[in-house]
């Protein structure tokens, strides 16, 4: 096992050689900026990109389009998420605001922007707040973009320190009728003002937030996030190639891990597995706290812990995904540990897999769902394919024991994406939403005793098409042959 690992280690580390000599100059170190850009991280971001996989103009258009849904007279605000702390001063890895990072392209803490929304060609002017150049700041924390930089690289009409970030918002925002934000309206020493003081122990801004809610009157404050989240639904052709890579790390990292699962393991091992192979492929985080439940673990839905033995029959639910280049994936297998279902596993995942296919086929415009209506369908189909195998069920068993989830949720910078968006809208091309229908046999008596403890999820992520859907999962094995092939490793795959 440690053999083929140091060989694998040794081709990576060859190729990366050879890149490096082949086909680009060494970048010099340390970089100037607080992100990686083309000069200094040539492997990441390409020539006429902002951040890997989009371009200074996609981020342009997405600006414009927001604007353009304002009324006259508007302004929006973004700021950074804070930094969060585990204890003292030891820090969490940063992740920048879904919305901030969506219309900026900034990755950095500190950071905030203006819109104001104008009659010039560009139909608004863009104001960035950052941290300053600060030798002695970079020499401990690294590298910062500073004020100077800001604009060229975000774009921005101006920039300034984010020191200076409440006086400046106070005089800005006097002259709008509407200020777009996520601060909520509400009085200056509400529950949400008071939430926000409990946590400043564990998190740290570069600014007064108390003195930036108050530069803004209640009366003009408007909520920002459901202007942005239709925007975010509807996905463009960057941010599919970007979501479809995402979904491949995962999904190869799925059938790697399908491989490497072997009885006696810890649900522990098989989590670092998958997190290792994606990290190696590129993903920048996990998008979530994987679930690795084995045997009857699989009914909770939820759950986390990963630290028990996978005994020789369970079955293995794995709920997995990663973060690439700022996109979620988020996808489920079910599969044998030993590498072969039981009868009663293959039936119950045979139904499963059955009505998640029949459910996937319906992702298309012109099918005329909605998220509402596919749950709906999806309860029917189960209890169809359940009666196939010989477990009758009524339709309120069904959704209170056997299948107590929702079929499907957005899927995008965020894993669960535009929760402000009514589940009764209907799926239009370019949204991608997760197909993820479930059956978990509680051990009672009115369910037969070979299904008992069995928990069985399929979950793919699936962009909407006008006439037919595209599975961005599709590298992970689904079906039962190639499930098993993928355990048994007769795909001719390799777990690392
Ligand atoms: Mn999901």
């Amino acid at each position: 096992m440690y053999a083929t690992l140091r060989r694998n280690a040794q081709a990576i580390g060859s190729a990366l050689l050879s890149n490096t000599t082949a086909t680009r100059s060494i970048a010099q170190k340390p970089p100037l900026y607080g992100q990686p850009v083309h000069p200094s991280h040539p492997h990441l971001v390409q020539p006429n990109e902002l951040v890997p996989g989009f371009s200074h103009e996609e981020f342009e258009r997405r600006r414009a389009a927001l604007m353009a849904s304002l009324p006259d007279d508007s302004m929006v605000l973004l700021t950074a998420s804070p930094v969060t702390y585990m204890s003292q001063e030891i820090f969490y890895k940063f992740r920048q605001n879904s919305d901030m990072w969506y219309l900026t392209g900034c990755e950095e803490p500190d950071s905030a922007v203006v819109l104001e929304k104008n009659s010039s060609s560009r139909g608004y002017s863009m104001t960035m707040f950052v941290n300053q150049k600060d030798a002695l700041e970079e020499k401990w924390n690294g590298p910062r973009t500073g004020v100077r930089a800001a604009c060229e690289l975000f774009g921005a009409d101006n920039a300034h320190s984010i020191k200076d970030f409440p006086n400046k918002l106070k005089s800005i925002a006097q002259s709008y009728s509407a200020v777009f934000s996520d601060i909520p309206p509400g009085d200056k020493d509400d529950g949400y003002l008071r939430m926000l003081k409990r946590i400043t122990s564990l998190t740290k801004r570069g600014y007064d937030l108390e003195a930036v809610m108050s530069a803004i009157p209640n009366s003009r404050k408007r909520m920002l996030r459901p202007k942005i989240a239709p925007l975010r639904a509807v996905k463009s052709e960057a941010e599919q190639r970007v979501m479809r890579a995402a979904a491949d790390i995962s999904g190869r990292a799925h059938a790697k891990t399908m491989r490497f699962t072997h009885p006696g393991m810890s649900e522990a091992s098989i989590a670092a597995h998958f997190e290792y192979l994606c990290a190696l492929d590129g993903s920048q985080r996990p998008a979530y706290v994987p679930v690795v439940a084995s045997g009857a673990n699989a009914l909770m839905i939820h759950y986390t812990n990963n630290n028990m033995i996978v005994e020789n029959e369970d079955l293995i639910l794995i709920d997995a995904g990663c973060e690439y280049n700022g996109y979620a994936s988020d996808i489920t297998r079910t599969y044998p540990a030993n590498g072969t279902f039981t009868s009663a596993q293959r039936d119950l995942y045979s139904a499963v897999l059955s009505a998640q296919k029949q459910l996937v086929m319906m992702c298309s415009e012109n099918a005329q769902q909605t998220m509402s209506t596919l749950h709906a369908v999806s309860c029917r189909l189960l209890r169809t394919e359940l009666i196939q195998v010989g477990l009758e069920v009524s339709s309120a068993e069904l959704s209170r024991d056997l299948y107590p989830h929702s079929l499907s949720h957005p899927l995008g910078i965020d894993l669960h994406e535009s929760f402000t968006i009514p589940r009764t809208t209907k799926l239009e091309a370019g949204m991608v939403i997760t197909i993820e229908p479930g059956i978990y046999v509680p051990p009672l008596e009115r369910y037969p005793k070979h299904f008992w403890n069995l928990g069985v999820r399929i979950e793919d992520d699936v962009l909407v098409g006008k006439e037919a859907p595209t599975v961005l999962s599709v590298s992970a094995p689904k079906e039962i042959a190639d499930v098993e092939g993928a355990c048994q490793g007769l795909l001719g795959l390799e777990p690392y």
